[in-house]
C-alpha cells in the first residue's frame, strides 16, 4: 500500500447512491466514490446508506474508496413489502423524520402512525408536516388526530406554496441536525424542501386529479446542506407504506412484534406478569422500543374498537331490516 495514502484519509457523509456509485458529501464539494473491495467480501456486509458518516479515502482525480462506515446514532428501516419481510435499510442519523402528509385524500391516521413506528424505532423524533394546509378548511381536526398517535410524535401544518407555517418547522434545522422527509409521491415532500432553502434544488410534480397521488417526481434518496450546517434528507414517495388497509397494513409494520407474541411461553399472554413473556424480555434488552411497542397497542386497540363498532352497526342494521324498520 502506498504509504502516502494516509495523508488522503478523510471524514464524509453519504450523500446519494446509484446501484454501486456513491457520492459523498465532503466540505462543500460532492465526491464521486466507490466501496472498498472488502465490503463485498463480508458474509454479512454492513452497504453505506445516504446519511452515514464514512471514513474514506480522497481521490481527486477519480472514484474516492470508502473505507468503513461511522457508527450510527440512528438508522431508519422500514419491513420489506414483499413476502420475505425482511427489514430494508433507508436513510442514517436522522434527527427528526418529517411525516409529511397532504391535507386531502392523501391523509391517513395509520399510515402516519406506521411512519412514526418507524421513526421511533429507528431512534428518531417523528414530526408529522400536514402540507397544502391552503386546501383544507379543517386544518385543527386533522392535527388534533394526529396528536393522538403518541406523546412522542409532533405536528406542524403548513402550505409551502403560500409560505405559512413554515417558522414554525425551523427549530428542527439546526446546524448539524439531520431532518429526513417520508411520505407518498405527490405530499409536497421537495416543494417542502425548496421552500425552506429557498432554492429550486429538487425538481417537483403535478399530482393526478382523481386521487392526488403523485408520480414519482423523485427517484432516490437525496441529502443536501443548507446554508447554516443543517441536514435535509428528500426521499422518493413511497408506494407500498401507503396501503390503504388499516389492519393489514399495522401487521407488517409489527410484524416483528406479532413474531415475538409467538414465542411467549402461554398463547394468550397479556405481556404483563405471565412467566416466559417474549415482549417484556424485547423491551428489556431494548429490542424492542417502548414508544413502538406503545404505538402498536393504541394502533391496534384502535383497529379493534373501529371494528367492534362496524359489527355492532351490522347487528343493529340487521335487526331494522328484520323488523321492518329499514329496507335491506
Ligand atoms: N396547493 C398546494 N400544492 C402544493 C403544496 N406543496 C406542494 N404542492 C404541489 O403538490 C405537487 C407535488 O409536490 P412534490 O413536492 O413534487 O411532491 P413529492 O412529495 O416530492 O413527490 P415525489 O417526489 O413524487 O415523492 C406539486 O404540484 C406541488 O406544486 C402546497 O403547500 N399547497
Ligand atoms: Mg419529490
Amino acid at each position: 500500500m502506498n504509504p502516502n495514502n494516509s495523508k488522503n484519509l478523510s471524514l464524509g457523509r453519504i450523500s446519494e447512491i446509484q446501484k454501486n456509485s456513491y457520492t459523498i458529501l465532503f466540505e462543500g464539494e460532492e465526491l464521486p466514490a466507490k466501496l472498498k473491495g472488502s465490503f463485498y467480501e463480508e458474509e454479512e456486509a454492513d452497504f453505506p446508506v445516504v446519511g452515514d458518516y464514512v471514513d474514506f479515502e480522497l481521490n481527486p482525480a477519480g472514484d474516492s474508496v470508502i473505507l468503513a462506515i461511522r457508527e450510527r446514532t440512528s438508522f431508519l428501516k422500514r419491513p420489506d413489502q414483499s413476502k420475505t419481510r425482511v427489514m430494508q435499510n433507508m436513510v442514517s442519523n436522522v434527527d427528526y423524520t418529517f411525516i409529511v402528509t397532504s391535507l386531502n385524500e392523501d391523509y391517513s391516521y395509520n399510515r402516519i402512525a406506521r411512519y412514526a413506528s418507524v421513526a421511533l424505532q429507528g431512534n428518531s423524533l417523528p414530526v408529522v408536516v400536514l402540507t397544502k394546509s391552503d386546501l383544507c378548511s379543517n386544518v385543527g381536526r386533522y392535527i388534533r388526530e394526529v396528536e393522538t398517535i403518541s406523546d412522542k410524535v409532533r405536528v406542524h401544518a403548513v402550505s409551502a406554496i403560500y409560505g405559512i407555517g413554515l417558522d414554525e418547522l425551523e427549530e428542527y434545522f439546526k446546524p448539524g441536525a439531520t431532518v429526513c422527509f417520508l411520505g407518498s409521491s405527490g405530499a409536497g415532500k421537495s416543494t417542502l424542501l425548496n421552500a425552506i432553502t429557498g432554492t429550486e434544488i429538487m425538481k417537483t410534480g403535478a399530482v393526478r386529479e382523481s386521487d392526488s397521488t403523485g408520480k414519482h417526481t423523485t427517484t432516490h434518496r437525496q441529502l443536501i446542506e443548507l446554508e447554516n450546517g443543517a441536514f435535509i434528507i428528500d426521499t422518493p414517495g413511497m408506494r407500498e407504506i401507503g396501503m390503504s388497509e388499516a389492519q393489514e397494513g399495522i401487521d407488517d409494520t409489527f410484524e416483528d412484534i406479532r413474531e415475538l407474541e409467538c414465542r411467549c411461553k402461554f398463547s394468550d399472554c397479556r405481556h404483563e406478569t405471565e412467566p416466559g413473556c417474549a415482549i417484556k424480555a424485547a423491551l428489556k434488552s431494548g429490542e424492542l422500543s417502548e414508544e413502538r411497542y406503545r404505538l402498536y397497542k393504541n394502533l391496534s386497540a384502535e383497529n379493534t374498537r373501529n371494528y367492534a363498532k362496524k359489527k355492532e352497526i351490522s347487528k343493529w342494521h340487521k335487526a331494522y331490516v328484520k323488523y321492518g324498520i329499514l329496507k335491506g
